[in-house]
């Protein structure tokens, strides 16, 4: 019996060692996540920026919403007059530093949308970042209008 017990505490220990480090609120922050709505079947262009207030550097890696098949880290960029996408896959912030996603630059690019979503509905997601560690963060779906002071598609 006592077997039993101690290798069910085993277990319990190796679940919460592997389970991904969340980062205080306070070492990393997000700030204006936001996407815009967009016609159904395609993707939606995500929006932030993020301020690394921890004592290390970080790397963002990738995302996931379990409202999208896939989150890839898209930067936007100009190449003979032509304004092309190219797969990042890895954006570094240095302790200390912020990085913006917006039009025309970095942007998460979620694709295979589950469902659709209207102006003011928040799109939970989580940021990857390098070593096992995860952030839980919200986009705000804003209209076209509200976002189009930006100029860009993307
Ligand atoms: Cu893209």
């Amino acid at each position: 019996m006592k077997k039993v017990i101690f290798s069910g505490l085993v277990l319990l220990f190796v679940a919460i060692v592997t389970y991904a480090f969340y980062f205080k609120p306070t070492t990393m922050m997000l700030h204006h996540g936001w996407t815009r709505v967009a016609p159904p079947n395609s993707p939606m262009a995500g929006y932030f920026e993020l301020h690394n207030h921890s004592d290390s550097d970080y790397s963002l890696i990738g995302a996931s919403s379990s409202d999208f098949d896939h989150v890839m880290i898209h930067r936007s960029f100009e190449e003979g007059g032509v304004v092309k996408m190219a797969h990042i896959d890895e954006v570094k912030i240095k302790q200390g530093g912020n990085i913006s996603f917006k039009p025309g630059g970095f942007h998460l690019m979620l694709m295979g949308r589950k469902r659709e979503f209207e102006r003011g509905d928040k799109i939970s997601m989580a940021l990857h970042f390098k070593s096992n560690s995860e952030m839980k963060v919200e986009l705000e779906v804003k209209s076209t209008d509200e976002s189009k002071h930006d100029h860009s598609s993307h």
